[in-house]
């Protein structure tokens, strides 16, 4: 895509960082519907945010039902998109998106190939200013951060590591360029949801592979099929209130359920398990039982079903035994696959767990576990991110009198209501840590987030105020708030990216809401009585007057 630049100096209402399904819409409704002057950064090439970087072979959304994996404001966009498949290949998600920002016209208003490396909050003039890579600098009233919840690559930082010199790639940050494993040993260190969607599409390419595990995993049948003649009809037939139901539910049109386990006896619940396993997707998760989340019988009661499922699936018992995950259900991010588990009945592919015997050195082109050493032409790294947190640290804003969000964040990511950071005003992040995040539908809570960040802009201007900076007192009960709901899980009990267990020496503090129709309940009711846990500077027009 073309590269715009802004002129040196050049001021804005708003300046936008990350252009993926959030920073696209943001901008489109800040300069469209609000007619605000806005500016957009970012440092790919063109627009998609995950979708530009993670194109490793099998990436696809890693929800149900395709079509609600869509932004919902404009029916005409609806109407006109043809899904073709319920569970969304990336090219797929991709092309989406180039269509969504070529009808609104937006690339015209983004700046690619650029990255944020500064951004400091002005007191004097209330206003942001942020320095890119390539020496310009523009200021802003508000500075909205759309920089993604899965963005900086983990990578594991093994002794030795620099010794292998074959092809290597993380499949968060995927070349362009087709990558051919024909004929090639492969190795991919990583089993979560990037690595189990590449590894079966890897097998069908390549010599042989090797597959590093750390930690077994649950992963469901994605059950992906074309979508059949008519669904996409009925769906935009029953949009407006599909879209109604997503409001109301965890941004799915979905019910969950509401049956009991205790009122069923345990062949009954074995049924229920079978047929949603069969429906493949979430399912097994949301709709057998309530509380198997949070009831850690009943937790083990599914956990079980899936290692026999795994047990049933893969031939070889050794592999089975060592595919079992030992952890709570659900409470690491729930995989969808296509074919992981049956990938492991091919005469070309080999696991290695780990934590039975540790990855030990690196050879120019081999792995060498404390057993035995792994020939290896190609490593792939499917090691996942410092979530939620990495990207914004990676800008590592600077607010009132000068403090970094890092030193800010050095304890706790303390947010208020998961969007805003007190000392740092006017800064609003969309799937902020705290915020639902990845456990809502991320296009819809991009929307709504960005809604409720135009109210906060809509108030400043009617009040004629200069910005708003969230109290500490703010940050501290919502902190609370949303650590006693996590703790009423199972989920804080699980070493996963949600806690940031997966990233050395990162604080363990649970990092999104449960509860996501209720959070955007809560920013609405925030917005409707006066924005009750925010401070506010008058501007300088009204404070002269
Ligand atoms: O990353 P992950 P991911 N040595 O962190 C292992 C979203 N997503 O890229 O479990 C060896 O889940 C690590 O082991 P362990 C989705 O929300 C979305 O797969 O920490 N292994 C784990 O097996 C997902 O949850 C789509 O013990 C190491 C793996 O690497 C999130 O992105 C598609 C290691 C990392 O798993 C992240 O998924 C794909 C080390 N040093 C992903 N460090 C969509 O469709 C880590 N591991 C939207």
């Amino acid at each position: 895509m073309a590269k715009h630049s802004v002129a040196k100096h050049d001021s804005y209402d708003a300046i936008i960082i990350g252009s993926g399904f959030s920073g696209l819409y943001a901008l489109h409704h800040l300069r469209d519907t609000m007619g605000l002057n806005v500016r957009a950064f970012d440092g790919a090439g063109g627009v998609g945010g995950t979708w530009w970087y993670n194109r490793y072979p099998g990436a696809r959304v890693d929800a149900p039902s395709s079509p609600f994996y869509a932004y919902t404001f404009s029916e005409d966009l609806v109407n006109e998109w043809e899904w073709t498949e319920t569970q969304t290949s990336q090219a797929s998600v991709l092309a989406y998106l180039e269509h969504f920002a070529e009808k609104f016209d937006l690339t015209k208003d983004i700046q690619f190939e650029t990255w944020i490396q500064d951004a400091r909050f002005d007191e004097a003039l209330q206003r942001w200013t942020i320095e890119t890579d390539t020496g310009e600098i523009a200021t802003a009233q508000f500075l909205i951060c759309a920089t993604g919840a899965l963005f900086i690559a983990n990578k594991p930082d093994y002794p030795g590591f620099d010794d292998f010199s074959g092809e290597c790639y993380h499949t968060g940050r995927w070349p362009h360029e087709p990558v051919s494993f024909a004929g090639k040993r492969v190795g991919v260190i990583g089993t979560g949801s990037s690595g189990i969607q590449a590894i079966p599409e890897i097998a069908k390419e390549a010599a042989h592979v090797t597959v590093f595990q750390r930690t077994p995993q649950y992963s469901l049948p994605a059950r992906n099929r074309l979508l059949a003649e008519g669904e996409l009809a009925q769906y935009r037939e029953d949009w407006e209130e599909l879209r109604g139901s997503m409001y109301k539910r965890g941004g799915w049109p979905f019910k969950t359920t509401r049956r009991q386990a205790a009122e069923h006896s345990s062949e009954e619940r074995r049924a229920v398990y079978e047929e949603l396993w069969e429906e493949g997707g979430i399912h097994l998760s949301i709709n057998s039982f309530r509380g198997v989340l949070v009831d850690k019988e009943l937790n083990e009661e599914v956990s079980q079903f899936v290692r026999d499922k795994i047990s049933e699936l893969v031939q070889d018992p050794e592999t089975a035994r060592k595919l079992q995950p030992d952890y709570h259900f659900g409470t690491k991010r729930l995989i969808l696959d296509n074919g992981y588990f049956e990938t492991y009945n091919r005469d070309n592919i080999s696991l290695v767990d780990i934590r039975e015997n540790p990855i030990e050195s690196f050879g120019r082109s081999s792995v060498r576990t404390r057993d035995e050493e792994h020939p290896i032409d190609v490593l792939v790294l499917a090691t996942g991110f410092d979530a939620v947190t990495g990207s914004m640290l990676n800008i590592n804003p600077k607010g009132v009198g000068g403090i970094s969000l890092e030193e800010k964040w050095s304890e706790r990511f303390n947010t208020y209501l998961g969007a805003t950071v007190p000392d740092f005003p006017n800064l609003f992040m969309i799937h902020g840590p705290s915020s639902p995040g990845v456990l809502y539908t991320m296009p819809l809570g991009g929307e709504r987030t960005t809604l409720w960040i135009a109210e906060c802009i809509r108030h400043l201007q009617e009040n004629e105020l200069a910005s708003m900076n969230a109290t500490d007192a703010a940050a501290a009960s919502w902190d609370k708030e949303i650590n006693d709901m996590a703790d009423q899980t199972l989920y804080p009990l699980t070493n996963s990216w949600y806690v940031g267990a997966n990233i050395p020496g990162k604080p363990r503090q649970f990092l999104a809401h449960l509860r996501g129709s209720q959070y955007f309940d809560r920013l609405s009711d925030v917005a409707q009585t006066g924005f009750k846990g925010f401070e506010f500077k008058a501007s300088a027009l009204s404070r002269e007057a």
